[in-house]
C-alpha cells in the first residue's frame, strides 16, 4: 500500500493489518507544531479504518525523538499541545505500540509512556533531560513514569535527567522488550495485544515505595541541585504522583512546567544547549576537511599528559606516549594504567574497552616513534625554552603531514610555532585537568595556523568527547584571561574590606561550587606567584596591585597542600584563618585603606562585571568568537554555574532587564 502523509514530518503505511506512522523531522524527530498535528491525524486515521487492528509509531533515522522542540520555547503555543496529543494516544481504543530506536527523550519518552506497549531495539537511549533545561516535564512525564517503574527510579531518572541504555530500561520495567528488528517485533506486540484490555499508564496505580529509598533518592537529587530550581520541583511532582489522582498531578505538572519554562534559569539553560552545539563552529572552515587522524603522539606523560592519553586511547585512537627516559615512561605507562583502571572503578569505562586501550598504547623513551603519529600533542613543563626545543626537535622526527599541538596554558604558541620550520601545523589545544573528565578543551587558532589543521584539532576534540572552544592567542587564552579579571576582583574587594569566606560564601550562595579562595588554595598558591614574580619587571606602576597573596606565598602558605593558604586546612576542613585576617589588615594599614562593608549581593555584582567586561575585551580583539564560547569556558572549565548561563549571558540580562 502507499505512503500516507498526515502532515509536512508524519506519514503513515499499512503493514501487516497495522498502520505504522512514522516521525520524520531531522535532525533529532522534535515534535514540532506539525508532528503534533500529523500525530492527531494519523490517531485519527488509524482509529477510524477498520482493516487497521492498532498503530505502531516510530522514529525515521538514528532517533525515536529527542523531546520537545526547543525552539518553539520562546513562542505561543500552537494547537494541538502535547498533553492533547498524548491524551489521545492513551485513551484510543486500539492498542498503539511504540517501536523505539535511538535517543527516547522528554516528551518523546512521553509519547512512548502512554502509548498501550514499547518496544526497543538495543541503539536506544531513554531520558527525561528536562532538568537541565531548567524545566520539568511537561506531558505527563512525572506522573506516568512513576506509575510504569515506581516512585524511587522515576525521582532519580527525573531529577537527574540522566540517560539509560535499553537494558536498564528494560530491567526498569520502562519497556516491554528490546529486539533487533524493533519494527517487527512491534508489530507482533499489536497484534498480541489487539482485542485485549489495554495497559493505560495513566489509569495504573503507582507501586509502594519504601519511605526511607524515596527519602534517600530525593536526597541524591536535591544535593546535586546547587541553586537550581527545576530538580526540586520534579521531585515534588513524582511524589505527588502517589498521593493526587491523574488530572490533578498532570495540572500542576502543566502548571509547574510553564512558569518554569518561562524562568530566567530555563533561559540560561537553553542559552548553553544551544552554545554547546554552536561551539567549535567556525564559518571560515566551512568546506574544510579535517585530516584522517589515527594515532596520537603524546609527549609528556605526567598528570596531564595521561589524562589527554587516556582521553584519546578511550575514544578509539591508537597512542604512542614518549618520555625523556626509560624509567620516565615506565612512570608514565603506570600512571595511564592507574587512571584506566579508575575509570573502570567509577562505571565510565567498560572492563574490556580497558583492554583495548592497553593494547592501542605505546610509551617509549624513544621518540623517533613519533613518526608514526598523525597528530602530536606536547604536555611537557610550561616553559618557552623546552617547549620550543621540543617543537624543533620533533620538526625532524614527525611525518611532513603530522600535526603538531602545543598545551600551554599560558605561553604564547604563536612563539612556539615560530621556532618550527613549519609553523602552519602548529595549534593550541588546551586541556583542563584532568583532562580524561573534564569536557572543555579551549583550541587556539595561532597566527600560522592553515584551517585544516584548526579543522582536524577540533574533530580530533571532538572524537574525544570534548567540548572545543576556539579562540585566538592571548595571554591565559579566554579562560584563564577572565579568571585573571576575576581574581584581581575579588582581591581589590579583600583590600577594600570584604573577608576571602565571604567572598566565597557569596559565590558558593550564587551557584559556584567552590568560591575563589578555596578554588586558589585547592589549585596551589605558588605557580600563579612565580608568574607574577616574572611579569614584576614588565607591570605597569601605575596599576594597582594587590599584595596579600605574595603575602601569603612569603609566609609558606601555598593553599592546601601545605595546610594553609587562605584558609587553614589544619583540622582537615577548611576554616577561617586569623593569621590570615592579620596579614590582610596589615596589606590594608600599608595603603592607608580604611575597610568597609561588602554586602554578598554587592560582591557577586562586581564579580559578574569583572567576567563580563574582560569577556567583551576578548570578543572586541577577535579571540573569542562569540559571547556563547566564553559562558562555556567559564560553566565547564571554572564552576560558573550552568543555571545562570554564564558571566556574558548575565550581563546581557542584567542590561535588558
Ligand atoms: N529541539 C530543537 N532542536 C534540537 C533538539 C530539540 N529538542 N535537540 C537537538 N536539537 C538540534 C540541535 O540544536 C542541533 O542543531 C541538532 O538538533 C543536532 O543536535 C514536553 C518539555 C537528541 C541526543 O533536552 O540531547 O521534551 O546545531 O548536535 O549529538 O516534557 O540533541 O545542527 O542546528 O545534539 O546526535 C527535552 C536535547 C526537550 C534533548 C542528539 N529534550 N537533545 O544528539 O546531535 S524538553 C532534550 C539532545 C521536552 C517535554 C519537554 C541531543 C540528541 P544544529 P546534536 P546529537
Amino acid at each position: 500500500m502507499s505512503a500516507m502523509r498526515f502532515s509536512e514530518s508524519v506519514t503513515g503505511i499499512i503493514q501487516d493489518g497495522v498502520l505504522v506512522v512514522t516521525i520524520d523531522n531531522p535532525p533529532v524527530n522534535a515534535i514540532s507544531a506539525h508532528v503534533r498535528q500529523g500525530l492527531v491525524e494519523a490517531l485519527d486515521h488509524g482509529a477510524s479504518l477498520g482493516l487497521v487492528v492498532g498503530i505502531v509509531v516510530t522514529g525515521a533515522g538514528r532517533t525515536f525523538v529527542g523531546g520537545a522542540d526547543i525552539k518553539e520555547f520562546g513562542q505561543p503555543p500552537v494547537e494541538p499541545t502535547l498533553p492533547e496529543v498524548i491524551e489521545r494516544i492513551e485513551s484510543c481504543g486500539k492498542p498503539i505500540v511504540a517501536a523505539v530506536n535511538g535517543a527516547v527523550l522528554g516528551g518523546g519518552c512521553e509519547i512512548a509512556l502512554a502509548c498501550h506497549g514499547r518496544v526497543a531495539n538495543d541503539k536506544a537511549s531513554f531520558g527525561m533531560p528536562e532538568v537541565k533545561l531548567g524545566i520539568v516535564p511537561g506531558a505527563g512525564g512525572t506522573q506516568r513514569l512513576p506509575r510504569l517503574i515506581g516512585t524511587v527510579a522515576a525521582i532519580d531518572l527525573i531529577g537527574s535527567g540522566r540517560a539509560i541504555k535499553a537494558a536498564e530500561a528494560l530491567s526498569l520495567g520502562l519497556v516491554d522488550g528490546v529486539a533487533v528488528d524493533h519494527l517487527d517485533a512491534a508489530l507482533s506486540l499489536v497484534h498480541d495485544l489487539a482485542g485485549e484490555p489495554l495497559r493505560r499508564t495513566g489509569l495504573l496505580g503507582v507501586p509502594p515505595a519504601e519511605p526511607a529509598a524515596v527519602e534517600a533518592a530525593t536526597k541524591k537529587v536535591l544535593s546535586r541541585a546547587r541553586g537550581q530550581t527545576a530538580p526540586a520541583e520534579a521531585v515534588r511532582l513524582v511524589k505527588a504522583a502517589t498521593d493526587v489522582e491523574l488530572r490533578q498531578g498532570l495540572a500542576d505538572e502543566r502548571s509547574t512546567f510553564l512558569r518554569l519554562r518561562d524562568s530566567t534559569e530555563a533561559a540560561a539553560l537553553r542559552h548553553v544547549f544551544f552554545a554547546e552545539r554552536q561551539a567549535g563552529k567556525v564559518e571560515k572552515l566551512e568546506g574544510i576537511v579535517a585530516r584522517n587522524i589515527e594515532t596520537v603522539g603524546i609527549v609528556g606523560t605526567g598528570l596531564m599528559g595521561a589524562g589527554i592519553t587516556v582521553a584519546a586511547l578511550t575514544s578509539g585512537y591508537r597512542v604512542v606516549g614518549v618520555e625523556q627516559t626509560q624509567e620516565a615512561a615506565d612512570k608514565g605507562r603506570e600512571r595511564i594504567s592507574a587512571t584506566l583502571e579508575k575509570s573502570v572503578q567509577s562505571g565510565r569505562l567498560a572492563a574490556a574497552a580497558r583492554d583495548g586501550c592497553r593494547a592501542r598504547l605505546t610509551v617509549t623513551a624513544d621518540a623517533g616513534e613519533l613518526a608514526s603519529a598523525d597528530f602530536v600533542i606536547e604536555a611537557v613543563f610550561d616553559d618557552l625554552t623546552v617547549k620550543t626545543e621540543l617543537f624543533q626537535r620533533l620538526d625532524g622526527i614527525v611525518r611532513p603531514d603530522a600535526i603538531l599541538a602545543t598545551n600551554t596554558s599560558y605561553l604564547n604558541p604563536d612563539e612556539i610555532a615560530a621556532a618550527t620550520a613549519h609553523p602552519e601545523r602548529v595549534v593550541g589545544l588546551h586541556f583542563f585537568s584532568p583532562a580524561n573528565i573534564m569536557r572543555l578543551v579551549e583550541v587556539v587558532d595561532c597566527k600560522a595556523t592553515v584551517p585544516d589543521v584548526l579543522a582536524s584539532a577540533l574533530a580530533l576534540a571532538r572524537k574525544m568527547g570534548k567540548l572545543p572552544v576556539v579562540c585566538g592567542v592571548t595571554e591565559g587564552f579566554i579562560g584563564n584571561r577572565i579568571f585573571s579579571a576575576y581574581r584581581r576582583e575579588a582581591e581589590f574587594m579583600v583590600e577594600d574590606g570584604a573577608a576571602p569566606h565571604e567572598i566565597d560564601a557569596a559565590l558558593e550562595a550564587y551557584g559556584f561550587p567552590m568560591g575563589i579562595f578555596a578554588v586558589y588554595d585547592m589549585a596551589g598558591l605558588e605557580i600563579a606567584w612565580a608568574r607574577r614574580k616574572r611579569q614584576a619587571a614588565t607591570r605597569d606602576p601605575n596599576a594597582r596591585y594587590v599584595e596579600i597573596a605574595d603575602k601569603l606565598c612569603e609566609a609558606g602558605r601555598f593553599g592546601r597542600k601545605t595546610g594553609r593558604g587562605w584558609y587553614d586546612y589544619s583540622g582537615g576542613e577548611r576554616a577561617v584563618d586569623p593569621a590570615v585576617k592579620t596579614l590582610i589588615e596589615a596589606a590594608r594599614g600599608a595603603k592607608g585603606i580604611e575597610p568597609r562593608h561588602f554586602s554578598a549581593d554587592e560582591i557577586v555584582t562586581r564579580l559578574l562585571k569583572a567576567m563580563a567586561d574582560e569577556g567583551a575585551a576578548l570578543l572586541a580583539e577577535g579571540i573569542a568568537g562569540r559571547p556563547g564560547d566564553i559562558d562555556l569556558v567559564m560553566i565547564n572549565g571554572y564552576g560558573f554555574p550552568a543555571h545562570k548561563g554564564g558571566p556574558m549571558f548575565a550581563a546581557d540580562l542584567d542590561t535588558t532587564s
